[in-house]
């Protein structure tokens, strides 16, 4: 029987167990960067004997044009990725994995945060019903998302090398890897879902036609770091940030089909809506998960099998038995740094403070309890 505490290999990753830190929005990188503080926050996360067999870092710029949301950290100078290698030696220097995610959030943003003051860009000139984050006076605040404007579709290209650029750089900042945000609402998830997406060129309409963003954005960082160096995460059913579509069940089929020919390390699902209700679903039925995973290894995908939202140790048990390989925690590795060591002895676990979760210093971030000083 599998258990959380064994290794697993995920494509080039070879992790020490099966637990992986979620990626985790923070606020806590001004000017893009990240620093000292945020490289305490995973060292305490990555040893794998406490902590992770692998962290996923916090959503991270590929482009100016890619943010949304006050402080979030970059991937696209030379003065980023030189800010990200105290991250990635400090985890690697606890015996720990760390790969980072690949963000483009499209329309989930407001034009303070883009380049020039402009419009935020998306697949159609839709605005998402949604919110982000800005500091207003020093305190994070939820602000209305900007209307966007569709882009044209010479423009597409150019986003595409912003991926292999990003994850280039990636790797030159010695991440082990990169996950690509399919996920949440973001600029791939907009033009996959028909609530987004109303194109009428060759990025929209058919299933087919939805899905060539994302196709063209895994082809080209697989071509750039190798495909056992990449992974993907989605959320077939969520409706965060406005994501809708009537058909989740054809469409991500198709997207488990395509993903099981590029040779990934993983592939990373969000079971219904993130952060929420496990049982929640979009279109007529619920959302048949083994259906998505068989899709995928039929395909010839040999990738780990990542699940994530709202897992107890009962219940990614249950996954585990029932064929995931990695079950990713989010909320409880806010609060619990040895959130491993816990789960092996079953807790106690410290709970989240909500009210630290976007922006601000230490608190609720590096001065969460570990076991052996509660
Ligand atoms: C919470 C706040 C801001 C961004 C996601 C990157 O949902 C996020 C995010 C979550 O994937």
């Amino acid at each position: 029987m599998k258990t959380l505490f064994e290794p697993c290999q995920a494509g080039d990753l070879q992790l020490a167990s099966r637990i992986v830190m979620a990626p985790l929005t923070r606020n806590r990188a001004p000017h893009a960067l990240a620093n000292a503080l945020m490289t305490e926050y995973y060292a305490q996360r990555a040893n794998p004997a406490t902590g992770a067999g692998l962290i996923i870092t916090e959503a991270t710029a590929i482009s100016h044009q890619g943010q949304g949301y006050v402080d979030v950290p970059g991937i696209w100078s030379q003065a980023q990725i030189d800010a990200w290698k105290p991250v990635t030696a400090a985890v690697h220097a606890q015996g720990g994995k760390i790969v980072m995610q690949l963000w483009h959030v499209g329309r989930v943003s407001h034009h303070c945060f883009q380049p020039g003051g402009q419009a935020p860009v998306a697949p159609s000139a839709l605005i998402a019903k949604t919110k982000t984050v800005q500091l207003i006076d020093g305190e994070p605040s939820f602000m209305a998302t900007s209307e966007p404007r569709a882009l044209s579709i010479d423009e597409i290209p150019g986003i595409v090398d912003d991926y292999k650029t990003a994850a280039r750089n990636a790797i030159a900042a010695d991440f082990d890897g990169v996950e690509v945000h399919a996920a949440n609402g973001y600029l791939i998830d907009q033009f996959l879902r028909t609530g987004s997406n109303l194109r009428t060129d060759a990025y929209g309409g058919s299933v087919e036609k939805r899905t060539r963003f994302l196709k063209e954005v895994m082809h080209a960082v697989c071509e750039e770091i190798g495909g056992p160096k990449c992974a993907i995460r989605i959320s077939p059913v969520t409706p965060v940030n406005d994501a809708a579509d009537p058909e989740p069940q054809v469409l991500f089929e198709h997207v488990a089909q395509f993903l099981g020919t590029l040779n990934l390390a993983y592939v990373h699902t969000i079971e219904g809506a993130t952060g929420a209700a496990r049982d929640f679903y979009q279109g007529a039925q619920a959302f048949d998960y083994a259906a998505l995973k068989a899709a995928y290894v039929d395909a010839g995908g040999t990738g780990a099998w990542m699940l994530n939202n709202a897992y107890s140790l009962e219940l990614a048990n249950q996954s585990l038995a029932d064929g995931a390989d990695l079950i990713a925690f989010g909320k409880p590795f806010i609060a619990n740094p040895d959130l491993g060591l816990r789960l092996n002895q079953n807790g106690p676990f410290n709970e989240p403070d909500r009210s630290t979760f976007y922006g601000g210093l230490e608190k609720g971030y590096t001065d969460y309890p570990f076991l052996s000083a509660a």
